[in-house]
């Protein structure tokens, strides 16, 4: 009788638990079994803290470009960041590099590098417009009904659809086996500025080319390897206002947001309480989809402010709960016009030590931590 309620006890815990997680399943159900450990494992990391990520970290960083076993976050931290960021662009029209000049050759040893080591992978795509020819950025047409099924560019759509499945089938590691991909298409669709987003593509628009794009990806592709990853700008305040555009449970996995400070350092303040606004929202978002949650981008061009992970970030950070954040690319000085863009620090920058101190951080995991975590196991 002294034992029962004991076991009882744990019975009734061990049931909670995988309660816990059983409610979060992915929208495929015939994901590969990496990909659901991945998805599982991500759920469990997110009550220790969360993963940092980088956007093209193995590829150059602010001084360098294309040098073996180079990084910017390992030269300042002594560790690669957990998540690797990829971007496709111009990979729909057959071309040999992205539109940041990164070889999609050399973008695959990246992530398969990364993979092997325990690192997780996530890939955007700033698609060029299938309707007019431009770039992401020309929202010029007014609506994308002539790509969506039965418009008369829905074979160009598919046609940039299967070159990215190319591309991502292809993603295996040396024994064949599918890597999982964070897979965040379409994203910021809350701004103006991309020929998806809310100046060229209605709500129901844009929910369709989510569904159609996926769809076609997993059924006719045969991609059973993402994770989807919902993704908006920062012009919401609410739950509701953050899912106007949302495609459906069955079609999402991961909720999350883009956001940048820009101006001056004295913005910090305010950019921290709209921070804690966007996660807030996305947050009780997810929580009731049963969802979990991340931060897509982020970052403040040329970090003028010494403080700013440990001042800014890290304060907002400690009040949520979300599974990785990942910082934009260290592009350096950019051809074409004098800009300069870097979003992390690199050796002898003025933040180097905030950031040492942001990595040193329990809740920050970098890589040397998700490799013990055998994400995919
Ligand atoms: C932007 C900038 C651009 C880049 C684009 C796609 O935010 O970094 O230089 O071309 O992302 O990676």
């Amino acid at each position: 009788m002294k034992i029962l309620p004991t076991k009882f006890l744990s019975i009734v815990f061990l049931s909670a638990c995988s309660l816990a997680n059983a409610q979060f399943r992915l929208s495929d159900d015939k994901a590969t079994q990496e990909t659901q450990n991945l998805y599982q494992n991500l759920v469990k990391a997110q009550r220790k803290g969360y993963f940092i990520g980088h956007q093209d970290d193995l590829a150059y960083g602010v001084y360098w470009k294309y040098k073996e076993g180079r990084s910017d976050v390992k030269e300042v931290v002594k560790d690669y960041p957990a998540v690797y960021g990829w971007e496709l662009g111009d990979l729909e029209l057959g071309k040999a590099e992205n539109l940041d000049g990164v070889p999609f050759s050399k973008m695959k040893e990246f992530i398969k590098e990364g993979y092997r080591r325990g690192g997780i992978i996530t890939i955007s795509w700033h698609s060029n417009n299938p309707i007019t020819g431009g770039n992401a950025w020309d929202f010029s047409n007014t609506s994308i009904k002539s790509i969506l099924e039965g418009g008369e560019k829905h074979a160009v759509f598919t046609s940039y659809l299967d070159k990215v499945a190319d591309f991502l089938l292809d993603l295996k590691d040396d024994k064949g086996t599918p890597i999982p991909i964070l897979w965040r298409p379409f994203h910021e669709h809350t701004g103006t500025w991309f020929w998806w987003g809310v100046k060229s593509a209605s709500d129901e628009e844009y929910k369709e080319l989510y569904r159609f794009s996926l769809d076609y990806l997993k059924n006719v592709k045969k991609l059973h390897n993402l994770i989807s990853v919902y993704n908006t700008s920062i012009e919401y305040s609410t739950s509701e206002e953050f899912l106007k555009r949302y495609p459906g449970d069955d079609y999402v996995d991961m909720m999350s947001f883009d956001a940048y400070q820009r101006g001056s350092v004295e913005e910090g303040k305010k950019f921290a309480e709209k921070l804690d606004v966007l996660i807030s929202a996305m947050n009780q978002a997810a929580e009731k989809h049963n969802k979990i949650s991340a931060i897509g981008e982020i970052g403040y061009n040329q970090i003028p402010d010494s403080e700013w992970f440990t001042k800014v970030l890290k304060p907002v950070f400690d009040k949520h709960t979300f599974s990785y954040v990942l910082f934009w690319r260290n592009a350096g000085f950019k051809p074409g016009n004098n800009e300069v863009e870097y979003y992390l620090p690199f050796k002898g920058h003025p933040s180097e030590k905030d950031f040492l101190k942001f990595y040193k951080d329990k809740k920050t995991l970098f890589e040397k931590e998700a490799g013990k975590m055998n994400l995919y196991k």
